[in-house]
């Protein structure tokens, strides 16, 4: 079995304690989407980042993820935005509209803004394979979307 493609901790050249990081998170599939929040500040705080650096808002969905992120990003004061949400795979197409729109506009938010804006949407074919991958067998990818923001704020 596969783990998690990136966990535990990594070393911080620049001062987290001094970075600000915006989370999003998509209210739909909430019990995914809180348990990958959970993962992220968890990770955030084991790495030096403030309580008070660390901004949470909410979308309703995951379609509404990349217009929150470009908000949140285009505020001086934030460094990294992570982004949270859940797709899971339906009966209609609109699986594919939303993974592929999402992906799309969390890339432009952060190449507009010039910041690192973290893909964390877990998309998968059911429930069980999303508890999977929210701090079950597969680690929690919030956790991961966390440390990726670290590392890019590293680059
Ligand atoms: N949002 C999610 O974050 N995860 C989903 O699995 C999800 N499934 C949807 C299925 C359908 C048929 C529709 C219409 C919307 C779904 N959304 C889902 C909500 C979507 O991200 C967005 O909030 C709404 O389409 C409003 O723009």
């Amino acid at each position: 079995m596969a783990g998690p493609l990136t966990s535990g901790k990594v070393s911080s050249k620049v001062n987290l304690a001094k970075k600000t990081f915006a989370i999003v998170v998509a209210e739909w599939n909430e019990e995914i989407t809180e348990a990958l929040y959970d993962g992220a500040v968890t990770c955030l705080k084991s790495h030096g980042v403030k309580k008070e650096n660390i901004i949470r808002k909410s979308v309703p969905g995951s379609f509404e993820l990349s217009l929150g992120a470009l908000w949140l990003a285009e505020e001086k004061k934030v460094d990294a935005v992570i982004c949270l949400g859940c797709v899971i795979q339906g009966d209609t197409p609109h699986f594919d509209y939303i993974c592929q729109a999402v992906a799309y506009g969390i890339t432009q938010a952060g190449l507009k803004t010039r910041k690192p804006v973290i893909f964390g949407v877990i998309t998968t074919l059911n429930h069980q394979q999303a508890l999977d991958r929210a701090g079950g067998k597969f680690g929690n990818k919030g956790e991961e979307a966390a440390l990726t923001a670290i590392k890019m704020l590293n680059f």
